[in-house]
């Protein structure tokens, strides 16, 4: 049975419930295409060659998009653990998850907000924040590298995540992170720390940023998704950032990320010099996403690849246009300051994010918030027009 589309649109936040629903309508391939394309994947056609027609075909496109991901960059995306245990109080939270016989705990620290009461909203932030949290949210510090070590290439297989799953598993360490991020919002809904798990935020830069984006993508419950100069492998595409490296830039690449971390599924090797047979790109990670929350601040530090951030991501905000909800997603790319110390500049659209996905403050603009010094040719890397969904 088909649900209704109402509540997807209706909600910023898609329940897990609906998702699990979602799934058991969609028939969603195990093997993906390995087009010859250098410019973006149309993200409206399914591999099977069908449009995108209504937002439940998008939601089904959605599951076969994140599926192509897991098997060609991320690695798999485990669901819900059999067993998942929780105690903690309003400054702590220790999970316990366990699978097969094996189990691990771990545990985050919750900096309460410095003004209001509980129920309040929390970001989750990889490695503590390096965005300013407003006085009203909670920080949520996730160790992260705990989970996943991310200590260059010898590291693969080695945290926690590898502890109950296997240092085999085919997880690289964004994914391995992005399942810590659902166990802590399995143990918010066990264990009552104050934080409303309907209004949590997720945020890390750089390394971490590019954790944050996949988390968002891949925890359906996180409300509101905030990469920080996450570049290369986050809110870049691959294919740009190539495009950008044969002009002469120095940018990171796939097959520069592969060799460098473990960020990545060992799956995504294959693909790394050959990025036009990967049958997705990063606009559909914010994709993923969509409906729900996406503030994309980024930096003009070549490495991170500004030209490609600022075409992947407004190649992205297509897609929540096509749902109806173009404010739910911004990016900022922001210049002339150091890597991940966040500047004021970008205070405004930040702070309207968090009031509107966070702080449930209606009045909240978010409106057209696409700010980059860049203004790249769109129709060297978009042939594809986004439909009218909603
Ligand atoms: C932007 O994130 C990474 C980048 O991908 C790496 O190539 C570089 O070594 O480190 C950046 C980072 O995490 O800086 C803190």
């Amino acid at each position: 049975m088909k649900y209704s589309l109402i509540p997807l649109l209706a909600t910023t936040v898609l329940a897990a419930p609906l998702l699990e629903e979602r799934q058991s309508t969609c028939s969603v391939p195990s093997t993906f295409p390995n087009p010859n394309a250098s410019k973006l994947p149309d993200p409206f056609v399914f591999f099977n060659g069908k449009k995108v027609a209504s937002v439940a075909d998008w939601t089904c496109r959605q599951a076969e998009i994140s599926a192509a991901m897991q098997t060609q960059e991320l690695g798999t995306f485990p669901p819900k653990p059999s067993s998942v245990t929780a105690t903690g109080s309003a400054t702590s939270l220790s999970i316990t998850a366990s699978e097969g016989g094996k189990s691990i705990s771990f545990s985050v620290s919750i900096k309460k907000p410095s003004s209001g009461s509980a129920p309040y909203p929390a970001i989750i932030a990889y490695g503590g924040a390096s965005i300013p949290v407003p006085a009203g949210v909670a920080t949520i510090t996730f160790n992260n590298d705990q989970i996943a070590a991310q200590q260059g290439g010898s590291s693969r297989g080695q945290g926690k995540f590898y502890d109950l799953y296997g240092s085999g598993h085919s997880a690289g360490a964004l994914t391995a992170w992005a399942w810590g991020v659902d166990r802590i919002m399995d143990g918010l809904e066990l264990v009552n720390t104050g934080v409303d798990p309907k209004r949590v935020g997720v945020t890390g830069c750089s390394r971490n940023g590019k954790g944050a984006f996949v988390a968002g993508a891949l925890v359906n419950r996180i409300a509101l998704t905030i990469p920080q100069e996450s570049g290369s492998g986050g809110a870049a595409c691959w294919r740009v950032s190539d495009s950008e490296k044969s002009a002469g830039k120095n940018i990171q690449t796939a097959s520069q990320i592969v060799g460098e971390n473990v960020w990545f599924s060992k799956n995504f090797n294959a693909f790394s010099t050959k990025v036009p047979t990967v049958a997705t790109d990063h606009h559909e990670l914010a994709g993923l996403v969509a409906p729900r929350g996406l503030i994309v601040i980024e930096n003009d530090i070549d490495w991170l690849g500004p030209v490609s951030t600022t075409v992947c991501m407004k190649a992205g905000r297509q897609i929540y246009k096509a749902l109806n909800v173009p404010d739910n997603m911004g990016v900022s790319v922001s210049s002339n300051h150091g890597h991940c110390s966040f500047p004021s500049s970008q205070s405004t659209e930040l702070n309207a994010f968090i009031n509107k996905f966070l702080l449930n403050q209606t009045g909240a603009n978010t409106a057209n918030v696409e700010k980059s010094g860049y203004n790249p040719d769109m129709s060297k890397y978009v042939d594809w027009t986004a439909p009218i969904l909603a």
